[in-house]
């Protein structure tokens, strides 16, 4: 059952930490995939703060819910949450992140790190292993949630469709696919390198339930995940979020140079950023 005590305030304050997080560790790693782990983060704090069946304390919890981050290079943006969330030490993360011979790669490996259900990086196999999860959770009859999240681009890998196919066929009512669609990938803006419209007919058509939300306004995206989480059928169902590349970095945001950015040296680089995260609500960026 989602946590109906946290406030939409907190979660916002949240996703501002997480912002401030993901840009802090940047900084400290040199560089890494800002773009998309900056699109994603008021989806990811939603997830953690209010609506995963997940307990720090106990990461393995048979009856948990379970996250994968199919887009497994924004390990820049879900670590940080994870370590917000209890499961990690942020200040260790922000240290290490990428660093040689650290448990926090530019990817994440579930081996290595408290809370990771799934080791990606290799894109178009998360929603695969989500579908293969809650496969067996069903026949433990389990009825924990299964959550993926893919990139947009991600969806131009075909084992998304056969997963997809898949999930309708055996009826995987608990699965929740979220779609990041910042619209914008490495080569450029989806529609261009390889076109994805009418992403939500075609979803549809492989027998998901959709709903679209503004993947940056926090009030939008609760609505969402309480529309799915509320979902008591047998139809796996597919968040469409809206979101903007880069969203917090001022000068890059809505750019595909977002998608990986490296800081300077000094500090004082990065504290504009940080001021701007702290005194923009994101949801009124156009
Ligand atoms: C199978 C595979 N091919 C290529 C890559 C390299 N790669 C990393 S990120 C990326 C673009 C992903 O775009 P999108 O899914 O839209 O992610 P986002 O914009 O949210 O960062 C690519 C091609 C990869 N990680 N895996």
């Amino acid at each position: 059952m989602p946590n109906t005590n946290v406030t939409i305030d907190e979660l916002k304050a949240k996703a501002k930490e997480l912002r401030a997080n993901i840009v802090e560790t940047t900084f400290s790693a040199t560089s890494g995939h800002i773009g998309g782990s900056l699109s994603a983060a008021d989806m990811l704090v939603a997830l953690y703060f209010k609506y995963l069946n997940v307990d720090p304390s106990d990461p393995d919890k048979y009856d948990r819910d379970r996250f994968v981050m199919s887009k497994g290079h924004c390990a820049l943006g879900y670590v940080p949450c994870l370590a917000m969330r209890g499961y990690l030490d942020i200040e260790e993360v922000k240290a290490k992140f990428n660093k040689t011979g650290s448990a926090y790669g530019m990817h994440p490996d579930s081996k290595k790190i408290r809370g990771c259900d799934a080791s990606t990086g290799s894109l178009g196999h998360g929603l695969p292993m989500g579908v293969g999860m809650l496969l067996g959770l069903k026949l433990k009859n389990m009825d924990s949630k299964v959550v993926v999240m893919t990139g947009d681009g991600e969806c131009q890998e075909g084992s998304n469709w056969e997963a997809a196919m898949a999930a309708a066929h055996y009826k995987l009512g608990n699965l929740i696919w979220i779609i990041d669609r910042n619209k914008l990938e490495i080569d450029g803006p989806t529609e261009e390198v390889l076109g994805l419209e009418p992403l939500a007919d075609k979803v549809k058509a492989f027998g998901f339930k959709v709903i679209e939300c503004k993947g940056n306004d926090m009030e939008d995206v609760d609505r969402a995940l309480a529309e799915a989480w509320a979902n008591d059928s047998d139809t796996p169902v597919c968040i469409i979020s809206h979101t903007m590349k880069g969203i917090g970095v001022e000068h890059y945001q809505g750019k595909v140079t977002s998608h990986y950015i490296s800081f300077g040296d000094s500090r004082k680089d990065i504290e504009p950023i940080l001021e701007y995260i702290k005194n923009t609500d994101v949801a009124t960026i156009k």
